[in-house]
C-alpha cells in the first residue's frame, strides 16, 4: 500500500487505530517511500536504458533526442556538469576542467543556459529524459588561481577561495576540518580524510553548513525545475551521507509539464566500491542508487577472459556475485574515467578501443536483468600508452583551433564522424537497448552454457539471447522459451518492415531452436526478441 511518496495524510494509508505505534510506522514507510522514489529513474514509454552523452554539446544533444534517441527508445541522457567551470590552458583544454567548478550559473563548454533550457525541452518533449552530472562535493582545484578564466567570464579566486557569482568564501571550505598535512585525501582507509580533505587538490564544500546545503539545492532546484529528470551525483564517497540526505530532502518534485505530480528526482550516486575500503556503497543506498563499479570491473575481466573467468559463470550474475542488491544499482561496462585510466576498474575495462568485446559486453549486460543500465557514448582521442598508462588520458572531446567543442556530424550510414564514436548508435547496441525494453519486466529464464563460454539466456517469452566467446563454433538446439515462427537477429542485422538483413531463426512450436554461432563471426552473438518476429 503505502510504499509511495505520496500516501499523503496518514489516514489514508490506515494508520490511525494505535496513534503512536502508527506514527513511528507512518515515518518509517514515509521514510522509506522517500528513498525508493529517488531510485526511480522516471523513463516513459517503457523506455530503459540511459546514455552519457560525454562531453557533447547542448544543441547536438537535442537533436539526438529527436532524430535518434526517442525513436529507439533509449529513456535518458546523462549530459556532462552543465554549470560554470574553470578553463586550462596546460593541458590544454582537458575534459577534467569540467569537474572543477567556479560557481553555478549555467555556462558550460557544452554551450549556453539557453541553449541548455532548449534541450531539456526538446528531450523532454520526445519522453527522453536528462540527468545531470552535479559537482558538488568541490570547487576547483586550490592551484586554479585568479581570474576571469572560466566558462562564464566571472571573475573568481581559488587561492583566496573566492566564488563570488556563488557566493562562496573561505569560510565554506572544509580547511579546518581536514587533519592531513597537505590537506589532501592521503589515505582512503580513513573515511574522515576521505570526506573532510581535498579530492586530488580540489576545494572540497563543508556541506555541513546550512548556507552551503542551500546553495547546492538551489542549483539543483533550478535544473529540477527546468526539466531534468535527475541527478549523477559525483565524488559521492567524499560527502557525508548524512549532508547529502540535507541536500536531497530540499529538492522540489520533478516538473509536472513532463512528470506525474509528486515525483521526486532520480538520484544515482558515484561511490567507487571494489571492496577494501571503510567506506562502502551501502551507506548511500537510502539515498538513491549508487553506480555499481564491480559490474563494471568483473564484465570486463570475463568478457577478455582474465583470471580463469568464463561467461558461464555468470549464470548467477548481479547479486550472486557480490554486487549491490538490483534496485540499488547503477550498471556499465565503462565510463568517462574508466575507459581511460582514471578512477577504477583497472586494464580490465572494456571500452570501444576492443570494439568487439565491448559490443559482446555491453549487450550482456542490457540484456540481463540486473540494475538500471547506462550505455557509455565516447570520442576518440589520440591513445598513447606507456607502461600502462595513457599519456594522454586529458584530452578532451573534438574541438576547434580556439578549444570549443565541434558539433556531432552523422555520416548517411547513421555512425558520427569528426572523433564521436556514437557507441550508442552501433546498430548492436542500438538493437539491444530495443531488446532491453522489449523484455522489461520479464525474469531471466531458459539458462544454458557449456560450462565454457558459451551460454544462452531469455527473458520469459519475449526475447532470447546466446553467446559464442570460446575459441570454437557454437552449434546447439535451445529451448527459447519465445513461441514458434521466424525471428530476425538484430545483431548481424534487423527487421526492416517485412524483411530482415541478418540471420535468421526458426523457433518450433515447442520453442526450441537451432543455432550456429562461428567463433570467428563478426558479432558472435545472436539475439531475437518479441517484436524481431517476421
Ligand atoms: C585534475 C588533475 C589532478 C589535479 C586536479 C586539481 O588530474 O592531477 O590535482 O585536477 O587540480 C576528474 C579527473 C581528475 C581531475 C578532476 C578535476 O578524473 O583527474 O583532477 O576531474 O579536474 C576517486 C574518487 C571519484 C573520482 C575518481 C576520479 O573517489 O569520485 O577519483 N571520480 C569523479 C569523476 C571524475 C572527476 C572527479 C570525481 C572529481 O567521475 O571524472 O575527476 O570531480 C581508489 C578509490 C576511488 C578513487 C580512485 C582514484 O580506487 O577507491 O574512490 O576515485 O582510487 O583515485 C583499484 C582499487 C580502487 C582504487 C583504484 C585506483 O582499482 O580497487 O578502489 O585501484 O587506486
Amino acid at each position: 500500500m503505502c510504499i509511495n511518496t505520496n500516501c499523503g495524510a496518514a489516514g489514508k494509508c490506515g494508520f490511525l487505530a494505535h496513534p503512536g505505534k502508527n506514527m513511528k510506522l507512518f515515518i518509517l514507510v514515509a521514510l522509506f517511500g522517500l528513498s525508493l522514489a529517488q531510485h526511480n529513474p522516471h523513463t516513459k514509454h517503457g523506455r530503459t536504458a540511459i546514455v552519457h552523452l560525454f562531453e557533447w554539446r547542448w544543441a547536438d544533444i537535442a537533436a539526438e533526442c529527436e532524430r535518434f534517441l526517442a525513436p529507439n527508445g533509449y529513456g535518458g541522457v546523462q549530459i556532462s556538469p552543465p554549470n560554470e567551470h574553470i578553463v586550462l590552458d596546460s593541458p590544454w583544454r582537458p575534459w577534467w576542467q569540467r569537474y572543477q567548478p567556479t560557481g553555478y550559473n549555467l555556462c558550460s563548454r557544452s554551450g549556453s543556459e539557453n541553449e541548455l533550457r532548449d534541450m531539456i525541452t526538446r528531450c523532454n518533449n520526445v519522453g527522453v529524459n536528462i540527468y545531470v552530472d552535479a559537482v558538488i562535493n568541490h570547487m576547483c582545484g586550490a592551484g586554479g588561481g585568479e581570474g576571469t578564466h572560466n566558462s562564464c567570464g566571472n571573475w573568481f579566486s581559488a587561492n583566496k577561495e573566492e566564488f563570488p557569482t556563488v557566493p562562496y568564501t573561505h569560510w565554506d571550505f572544509n580547511d579546518n576540518k581536514c587533519r592531513t598535512g597537505s590537506g589532501n585525501i592521503e589515505n582512503y582507509g580513513d573515511p574522515n580524510q576521505v570526506r573532510d580533505c581535498r579530492l586530488v587538490g580540489l576545494l572540497d564544500l563543508a556541506l555541513e553548513k546550512d548556507y552551503v546545503r542551500g546553495k547546492v539545492a538551489n542549483f539543483m532546484n533550478k535544473l529540477i525545475d527546468m526539466g531534468v529528470a535527475g541527478f549523477r551525483v559525483d565524488a559521492c564517497k567524499h560527502m557525508w551521507p548524512g549532508d547529502l540526505s540535507a541536500v536531497y530532502g530540499r529538492l522540489h518534485n520533478l516538473n509536472t509539464k513532463w512528470f506525474p505530480g509528486g515525483s521526486r528526482p532520480f538520484i544515482f550516486q558515484e561511490v567507487i566500491d571494489l571492496g577494501g575500503e571503510p567506506i562502502t556503497s551501502k551507506e548511500y543506498f537510502h539515498l538513491g542508487r549508487v553506480t555499481e563499479f564491480k559490474h563494471s570491473a568483473k564484465l570486463g575481466t570475463v568478457i577478455r577472459k582474465w583470471n580463469g573467468e568464463k561467461l558461464s559463470y555468470t549464470k548467477n550474475w548481479g547479486e550472486g556475485w557480490g554486487f549491490m542488491p538490483n534496485g540499488n544499482a547503477v550498471v556499465f561496462v565503462d565510463n568517462h574515467d574508466n575507459q581511460r585510466g582514471h578512477g577504477a576498474g583497472g586494464a580490465s575495462i572494456v571500452t570501444f578501443w576492443d570494439a568487439r568485446l565491448h559490443k559482446m559486453a555491453v549487450a550482456y549486460m542490457l540484456a540481463h536483468p540486473y540494475g538500471v543500465t547506462r550505455v557509455m557514448s565516447s570520442y576518440r582521442w589520440n591513445r598513447h600508452i606507456v607502461n600502462g598508462k595513457d599519456q594522454n588520458d586529458w584530452m578532451g572531446p573534438p574541438s576547434h583551433g580556439d578549444g570549443s567543442t565541434k558539433s556531432v556530424p552523422i555520416n548517411p550510414d547513421q555512425t558520427c564522424g569528426d572523433g564521436w564514436v556514437c557507441e550508442h548508435r552501433w546498430r548492436q547496441i542500438k538493437n539491444m537497448a530495443i531488446f532491453r525494453n522489449v523484455v522489461n519486466g520479464q525474469p531471466q529464464s531458459n539458462w544454458w552454457d557449456n560450462q565454457s563460454n558459451q551460454i544462452a539466456f531469455g527473458r520469459g517469452n519475449r526475447g532470447f539471447i546466446v553467446f559464442n566467446n570460446d575459441d570454437w563454433n557454437l552449434d546447439v538446439t535451445l529451448n527459447t522459451g519465445m513461441p514458434g515462427g521466424t525471428y530476425c537477429d538484430v545483431i548481424s542485422g534487423q527487421k526492416e518492415g517485412s524483411r530482415c538483413t541478418g540471420k535468421q531463426i526458426n523457433v518450433g512450436g515447442d520453442g526450441r531452436a537451432h543455432f550456429k554461432i562461428s567463433n570467428s563471426d563478426e558479432d558472435p552473438f545472436v539475439a531475437i526478441h518479441a517484436d524481431s518476429k517476421l
